[in-house]
């Protein structure tokens, strides 16, 4: 990754693939004056004049007779995303109009943008912060909308905003202290032991708020619903209380056995530690007509909805039915399909659909329960990867650095109403604001930059 932002770079930055609208990024220095010989305004002003943001219409010439028609907008001056005179290029979304156009610019004079080097120039001239950053990044990886709101919250200052006004504090209590060491041999006081304490106790009540909100958002550790569904008779109340080894929900050989939903948590070994689902046996799927019937269907569909994994159960040992057909070509992202029955043999075949991996078992003689276990731990596990893997690490460390930011007020408050000199009580708050630069980025090691930007996409 290169931190050099002197140069100027353009990629594209509309997605992939030939959408309606296509845009091309330039930013850095020279943005305007690459552009400038090679973009024809329609009404023949210049846009090397151009001094505050404004959109120009024309083309930029692609071939001896051919002009891309698109509109140009510029930021001039700072007020860009990079901070670095910036311009747009919207135009038709053909990717080899769009590639073309873009050597044009790299002949003029710009270089391809790396992954996430637009983010890496707004990061570096401090317009944004870490976390913020790596929001964008979860923006751009997210393909969950739950995933997709988190890191929309986080890019709306979720930690920054509060974090930036603790910060501001400790900055305005320590230049009074540094202020007041600068008379120390004249005598002045500059801020009040009392009102040194009081105001260090206030950040410190903010910290505490703050690392209390970041345990609570319940980023990894939310009870994952897995839901049992299929036709009534399939197996599936037998499946719940094999799997949680109790007698909780109700069997019998009369179809419809099940109206409402019974849930026990089920404990699942997996490697890092212990994992612990909530298992939900719900009705079979029938057209319902009564109303207690429709009620169960609705409490059914209702489950499904919440359950993030979904056990298909069909009974394996006879042919399947229509509504199974029809479920198997929808199936939902995280579904295990599980063919019941199998002491009974099984006669439907096992590779039912592609999209998601089949379980032979028998809630009577344990067939492939182990197996079940197995196959539900890795779904679970591959359907939080996404959500954990971006949003989780800004929270792992932002909580580490939080709670040293933390401490080193607490160090502070001690020394100060112990009185034990404001050379000390200054070199705390350093340490604490140390900490929260840490947290919102402006603290940061090359190690953290390569990390989150080369994960991005080019254009970003
Ligand atoms: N041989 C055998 N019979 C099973 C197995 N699992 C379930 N059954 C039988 O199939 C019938 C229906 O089982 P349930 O577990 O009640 O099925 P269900 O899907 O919960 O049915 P509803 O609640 O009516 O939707 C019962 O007679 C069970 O004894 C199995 O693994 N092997
Ligand atoms: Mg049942």
């Amino acid at each position: 990754m290169s931190f050099d932002i002197e140069d100027t770079i353009v990629a594209i930055a509309s997605a992939p693939g030939d959408g309606l609208r296509g845009i091309i990024r330039v930013s850095g220095p020279d943005a305007i004056a690459c552009l400038q010989p090679i973009f024809a305004t329609a009404d023949s002003t210049s846009i090397s004049n151009c001094t505050s943001t404004d959109s120009f219409s024309g083309s930029i010439k692609i071939g001896d007779q051919l002009d891309l028609p698109g509109e140009l907008l510029i930021w001039p001056t700072r007020k860009s995303y990079t901070r670095q005179p910036t311009a747009e290029f919207h135009t038709i979304g053909s990717k080899p109009l769009l590639q073309t156009a873009l050597s044009k610019i790299c002949e003029s004079g710009a270089r391809l943008a790396n992954p996430g080097e637009f983010t890496l120039r707004a990061f570096l001239s401090g317009r944004i912060d870490m976390t913020q950053a790596e929001a964008v990044l979860a923006v751009i990886d997210a393909d969950g909308t739950d995933q997709m709101n988190v890191a929309l919250k986080q890019l709306a200052g979720g930690l920054a905003g509060p974090l930036g006004e603790i910060r501001e504090h400790l900055i305005s209590i320590l230049a009074e202290l540094e202020a007041g060491l600068d008379f120390v041999e004249e005598d002045i006081e500059f801020i009040s032991q009392e009102e040194l304490t009081a105001q260090l106790t206030d950040a410190h009540t903010s910290l505490l708020k703050i690392s209390q909100q970041i345990s609570n958002r319940d980023w990894t550790a939310e009870t994952v619903k897995v839901v049992l569904y299929g036709m009534p008779n399939s197996g599936k109340s037998s499946l719940f209380n094999a799997l949680t080894q109790t007698d909780q929900a109700i069997v019998t050989q009369v179809a419809g056995t099940t109206t409402d939903f019974v849930s026990a948590s089920l404990p699942l070994a997996i490697e890092s530690g212990a994992l612990t689902v909530e298992l939900i046996d719900t009705a079979g799927f029938e057209t319902a007509t009564q109303d207690i019937k429709q009620k169960s269907q609705q409490h059914r569909l209702q489950q499904q909805e919440q359950a993030l994994v979904q056990l298909f159960c069909i009974d394996g040992s006879r042919a399947p039915e229509q509504w199974e057909l029809d479920q198997l070509s929808s199936l939902d992202p995280n579904t295990i399909i599980v063919l019941t029955k199998s002491d009974l043999g099984t006669t439907i075949p096992l590779e039912l659909s592609e999209s998601a991996p089949t379980v032979v078992t028998s809630s009577l003689n344990s067939e492939g329960l182990d197996r079940l276990r197995e196959q539900l731990c890795s779904t679970v596990m591959e359907s939080q990867l996404g959500e954990t893997s971006v949003v989780g690490s800004t929270v792992l460390r932002a909580s580490e650095s939080l709670v040293e930011a933390t401490r080193s007020v607490e160090l502070a408050i001690e020394a100060a109403s112990g009185r034990l000199g404001e050379e000390l009580v200054a070199a705390e708050i350093r340490q604490s604001l140390a900490g929260l630069g840490q947290v919102v980025g402006t603290v940061y090691t090359d190690d953290i930059l390569d990390l989150v930007f080369g994960r991005f996409c080019i254009g970003k």
